[in-house]
This record gives structure tokens, C-alpha cells and sequence, in this order.
């Protein structure tokens, strides 16, 4: 009779030959690789330094998580970005408030809402995750929280941030402007070669908001939606627009019913025309699925974004509904 032992070396006799096989065989090779999910990081807008530090952290072989959170780090930290983190424009009070959220392959969330002196929310907001029974944290309790979990308190408004706050306190109209242009806020998404997704979404939110005002993008659902079944998707724009219509988490569920993410985005943003409005604005999403397929769609022309998967990186003119 075949002992434990002898079966197991024969197990191991036979995988050994069968890895020889695999090596000797370029189209076994090829089948294999051709399964193997494809690993790809998409961004909003021209985020750039973001995507490459997400996909170098990625290639180090870090997870997708750790993954897209160095990627949302690049514009937060950097003061010449003036929708995220350091640098963000202040609100009408001249305060900078940051919303950030992320999401990880088994669909935890964690969440910052209208945090203020710690630049990076979206670390905070995995703290969050990782650390509390909650998703969201909001204000001074999110502060004391950041502080309690070693984040450095520091002043985020920029001299050239606070000169164009001032320049519109001049003014002072109160129509918190939506570029249609080219701008920063950063929603990020990624699969791995495990098919392991992951998200986040950081933002100073609208220039010159009214006090207080949290926008769609730590907004699980809203900003942002990962499901490891199916996709995931994030949104930059008017985020007001976006929370009505609950945009990641209708284009993952798009995607659900067999939808191309484009497809969905496309879906997602035609639903955006039934808001009652008559201020034009702009939202822009974007998405991916567990084939390694993406998609971006805008209401305006004008989006962007950034893709990074093993052909390099693309910046991508997004198709728009006008
Ligand atoms: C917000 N959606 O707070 C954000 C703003 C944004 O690029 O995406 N700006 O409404």
C-alpha cells in the first residue's frame, strides 16, 4: 500500500514535471499567462507621478491596497495640486477641509469627512479601516483620531492657495465653481495579478465650499465603490451631482448585470441629466472590472485619465455625453 509519505513525494514528483512541462512548453506558457488577471491602475484626470508610484508599489509586490493609497499620496503632498491635500483651495472661510475614502478587496471602507491639518486624509481614512469598528470619522473627531495613530498636524494652505482665496473674497460669489477643466482630485482604482481590487478617492473638494460642506468623494457608494465580485469605479466632478446618483456603486452594479465599464460610466453619467439645474457642470467617471477591461466617461469634454498596465501609461481623453 502506498504510504502518506510516498504519495506525497509522488504528488511532488508530479509537479515538478509538470512545472518542467509548463517551462518547456511556450504555448502552456502563453494559456497560463492569458489567464492570469491583468494587473492595471486607472486614475482620474492627468495624474501622472500618481499612477507611477502606484504602479511602481505595486511592482515591488506590494498589495493593491498599499497600491493605490501611494498613489492618492502623490497630489496630496504636493502644494501645487489645488484640489487634494496640501495646497487644496481653503472654503469660503479660508479653512482647507479634506474627504478621502478607500475600499479593499473584501469590501472594507474606511472614511474621512471634513478633516483638516493633516495632509494625508486618505491614510487616515485606512487607519480608519483598519483600526475602528467604523467606516467614517468626521471633523475633530477624525483629527484626534489621526493625531492618536502618529499623523503630524500642519497647516495646509499655501500662500498661493491663500491668495486665490483671497482674490475671490473680493467677490466673495458664492457659486462654488466646478472646473470643467483640467484639475486633480483623485479617485484610483486597480487590479492586481490575483484579481485583488482596491480603491481610494482624496480631495479638498469644491474652491471656496460653503463651511462644513462634505462633497461625494469619501462617500462609500458615491466617490468611490469596490466589489471584488464585480469592479470597482470612483467620480470627480461636481460632487453634489454625483451624491444624488450615487455614481460608483450605480456603475458597479451596471457592471454586475455584464456591462463594459465604459458602458456603465457612459449609463452612469446620462442619469446625471436628470438633475434640475441650470448651472452646467461636469462629473467624470471612471471604472474597471475583474477582466482586467476599463472604461471613462465624462458629462463635459474635457476628463481625463490615467492608465498604467503592463503596456506602460496612457493619459486618456475621455469620451463625454455633450
Ligand atoms: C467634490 N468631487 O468635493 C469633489 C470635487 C472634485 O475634482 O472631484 N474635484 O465634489
Amino acid at each position: 500500500m502506498t504510504s502518506r509519505r510516498d504519495f506525497l513525494a509522488g504528488a511532488a514528483l508530479s509537479w515538478s514535471a509538470l512545472q518542467q512541462l509548463i517551462k518547456d512548453n511556450g504555448i502552456v506558457n502563453s494559456i497560463l499567462d492569458k489567464q492570469k488577471p491583468k494587473q492595471m491602475i486607472l486614475a482620474t484626470w492627468k495624474n501622472i507621478h500618481a499612477v507611477e508610484a502606484s504602479w511602481e508599489t505595486l511592482q515591488k509586490g506590494k498589495s493593491i491596497l498599499d497600491a493605490v493609497e501611494a498613489g492618492a499620496r502623490i497630489p496630496e503632498a504636493d502644494p501645487l495640486d489645488t484640489s487634494v491635500g496640501y495646497g487644496g483651495f481653503p472654503d469660503r472661510d479660508g479653512v482647507v477641509t479634506l474627504d478621502a475614502c478607500i475600499m479593499d478587496s473584501n469590501g472594507n471602507a474606511g472614511s474621512v469627512v471634513y478633516l483638516q491639518d493633516i495632509m494625508h486624509a486618505v491614510s487616515v481614512a485606512r487607519k480608519v479601516m483598519e483600526k475602528t469598528p467604523h467606516v467614517i470619522l468626521a471633523g475633530e473627531g477624525a483629527l484626534r483620531f489621526a493625531l492618536e495613530n502618529g499623523f503630524q498636524r500642519e497647516n495646509l494652505l499655501t500662500p498661493k492657495a491663500r491668495k486665490a482665496w483671497e482674490e475671490w473674497l473680493t467677490k466673495s460669489e458664492y457659486k462654488p465653481k466646478i472646473n470643467n477643466e483640467r484639475h486633480d482630485t483623485i479617485g484610483i482604482i486597480g487590479v492586481d495579478t490575483n484579481g485583488q481590487l482596491s480603491g481610494a478617492c482624496t480631495t479638498s473638494g469644491l474652491a471656496f465650499k460653503r463651511h462644513g460642506r462634505v462633497g461625494d468623494s469619501p462617500i462609500i457608494g458615491a466617490g468611490l465603490y469596490v466589489d471584488q465580485q464585480v469592479g470597482a469605479a470612483t467620480a470627480t466632478g461636481l460632487g453634489e451631482a454625483v451624491l444624488k446618483k450615487v455614481g460608483a456603486f450605480s456603475i458597479v452594479e451596471m457592471m454586475r448585470q455584464g456591462m463594459h465599464p465604459k458602458k456603465a460610466c457612459r449609463e452612469a453619467i446620462k442619469r446625471l441629466t436628470q438633475i434640475q439645474t441650470t448651472e452646467p457642470f461636469q462629473v467624470g467617471y471612471i471604472a474597471i472590472n475583474v477582466k482586467g477591461e476599463w472604461g471613462a466617461f465624462s458629462l463635459l469634454p474635457g476628463f481625463q485619465a490615467t492608465l498604467h498596465t503592463d503596456q506602460g501609461l496612457q493619459v486618456i481623453d475621455a469620451e463625454s455625453l455633450k
